[in-house]
């Protein structure tokens, strides 16, 4: 089976072949048609299923595409859908984790609590659309550490833990991980489906 990954984040795309083992993964490079469309919804699945919806279009292939975020207690739930460009336009994950452990600098250890979350959409060709979602609850480390992951990693301890997901290594990582538990929801059905 084959499926278009819609995504322009190597960390992301990483993770999520990782997670899709036996799938044989066509990426963004390999459909020349492909663009970003903007990602103008205010949730993560209207933005999962935006990016999907565009990259079966494109593609013509069966895709997958995942919109996840760091939501920040303190925060009222922000960056969230924005973390991708937390720092602005030309921000980078170094960027976007320093501006958030600034924005945090004076919240004490107890008032830290944040969570990741992940939408993954699948887009069939016959229009079939699955949605499935996880989220990975925690606090902010007052800085970072670990070089494992991607974007927020250095920053973020998931709950019951005492290193950072970037600490982590990479299965340790899938076993709690949003995007962990959002591959495994969709997978019996995503398979079924491709395997038709
Ligand atoms: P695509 O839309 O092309 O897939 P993107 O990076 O723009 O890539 P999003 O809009 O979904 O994707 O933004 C997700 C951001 O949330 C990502 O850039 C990271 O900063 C952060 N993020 C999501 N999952 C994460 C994880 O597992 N570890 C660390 N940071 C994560």
């Amino acid at each position: 089976p084959k499926v278009f990954i819609a995504s322009g984040n190597r960390g992301k795309i990483t993770e999520l072949r990782r997670l899709l083992p036996g799938v044989e993964v066509v990426g963004t490079h390999d459909v020349p048609e492909w663009t970003a469309p903007p990602e103008t919804a205010d949730t993560f699945e209207g933005n999962a299923l935006i990016k999907a919806r565009a990259g079966c279009r494109a593609s013509g292939l069966p895709t997958v595409a995942d919109d996840s975020g760091l939501s920040v207690d303190v925060l009222n739930g922000m960056p969230g859908v924005r973390s991708a460009r937390w720092a602005g336009s030309d921000a980078t994950d170094r960027s976007n984790l320093e501006l958030l452990l600034h924005q945090l600098f004076d919240v004490g250890v107890d008032r830290r609590g944040a969570h990741f979350a992940c939408v993954v959409a699948a887009v069939f060709p016959d229009g079939t659309e699955i949605v499935r979602s996880g989220t990975m609850p925690g606090h902010l480390a007052f800085e970072p550490e670990g070089d494992h992951g991607f974007g927020y990693d250095p920053i973020f301890v998931p709950q019951g833990e005492r290193r950072t997901s970037a600490q982590m290594s990479p299965e340790e990582k899938d076993a709690i991980s949003h995007r962990g538990q959002a591959l495994r929801a969709i997978i019996p059905e995503l398979l079924e489906k491709l395997e038709r």
